[in-house]
């Protein structure tokens, strides 16, 4: 049987295609939960593709979560490892994936009802871990993303067919206009940027450290943000922002003397595991990007300090 491929991409032309999937918030109403979002919340987050979230994480459960984060920067348990990305032009870390596999604090927290409850009301399913994965922008000298729908990948390269899938990050820094803070643009997550240009093989070996396939165009981009405007994500340590699997979004150089560092987990729906094969790429990716192991996440109720 072969999944119909509702988000065409990697052909010869860019085109702007409406989103398939009906809706981005799957359950509207009250959450059950006891960490679910508001109404006024899940409004937001239909409406715009993301909602930032302050004070989920108290400050001291964040110093114990960037000293584990040091820990195992400092480890040799990264050492070779393909989970371990350089930033593009220097031997310095850009993100370490699967942190969640490397440290018990992490597989804890990928499971925290703070975020999960959320996670699964948007969903309005149980959901699994895609991928996780910490991106380190180190002062001075952190490098930029640049504009992309993580989805249009996912699709692409992991065979995931629909959008019903989204990021959960917790800033371990403060994330200010200076630090090279996530950009997004509002509403972008209602279209879908079909991207030229066939998938290169392995591709994920080049685009982890500068993707350069799967961008939109400038002309693309332009339009999205006459529409949508633009917006970008600060907050203190502790910060939560949940960020819809299509939204545009990208990232500037870290030009300040501040790091910025943010943990994510991808939460996919178990309603919504890979088709047979990707569908715009030869190969799945390897499963630190994009795990088949789709057993659903359960709640845990956490205190970490
Ligand atoms: O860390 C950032 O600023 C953006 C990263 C991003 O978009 C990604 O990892 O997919
Ligand atoms: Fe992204």
């Amino acid at each position: 049987m072969t999944t119909e491929d509702l988000y065409p991409t990697r052909g010869a032309h860019e085109r702007i295609l409406e989103r398939v999937d009906p809706v981005v918030v799957y359950r509207h109403g009250p959450s059950t939960d006891r960490h679910g979002l508001t109404p006024q919340q899940l409004d937001f987050y239909a409406n715009n593709g993301f909602i930032v979230i302050p004070g989920v994480f108290s400050q001291e459960e964040v110093a114990l979560f960037v000293k584990e984060y040091e820990q195992l920067a400092a480890s040799n348990a990264l050492r070779g490892k393909d989970e371990l990305v350089l930033e593009p032009d220097s031997e310095q870390p850009r993100s370490i994936f699967s942190p969640h596999r490397f440290s018990e604090v992490f597989q804890r927290l990928s499971k925290d009802q703070r975020i999960l409850d959320k996670a699964t009301q948007i969903l309005d399913s149980p959901v699994y871990i895609h991928h996780a994965r910490i991106n380190i922008k180190r002062a001075l000298s952190g490098r930029s993303f640049p504009w992309h729908s993580d989805f249009e990948t996912w699709h692409a390269e992991d065979g995931l067919p629909r959008c019903r899938v989204l990021s959960a990050w917790v800033m371990l820094h403060e994330n200010n206009e200076f630090n090279g803070p996530l950009c997004l643009i509002p509403g972008s997550h209602k279209l879908f940027v079909s991207c030229a240009g066939a998938t290169p093989k392995a591709h994920h070996k080049a685009s982890l450290r500068k993707q350069e396939y799967g961008v939109p165009s400038p002309d693309a981009l332009r339009e999205l943000v006459e529409k949508g405007g633009l917006a970008s994500a600060h907050g203190p340590r502790g910060t939560l922002i949940l960020h819809e699997g299509n939204t545009m979004h990208g990232s500037a150089d870290n030009i300040s003397p501040t790091p910025r560092t943010n943990l994510f987990f991808v939460y996919n729906s178990v309603l919504n595991t890979p088709a047979k094969k990707p569908f715009a790429a030869e190969e799945f990716r390897p499963q630190f990007l994009g795990s088949r192991d789709f057993t659903p996440v359960h709640a845990v109720a956490n205190r970490f300090a």
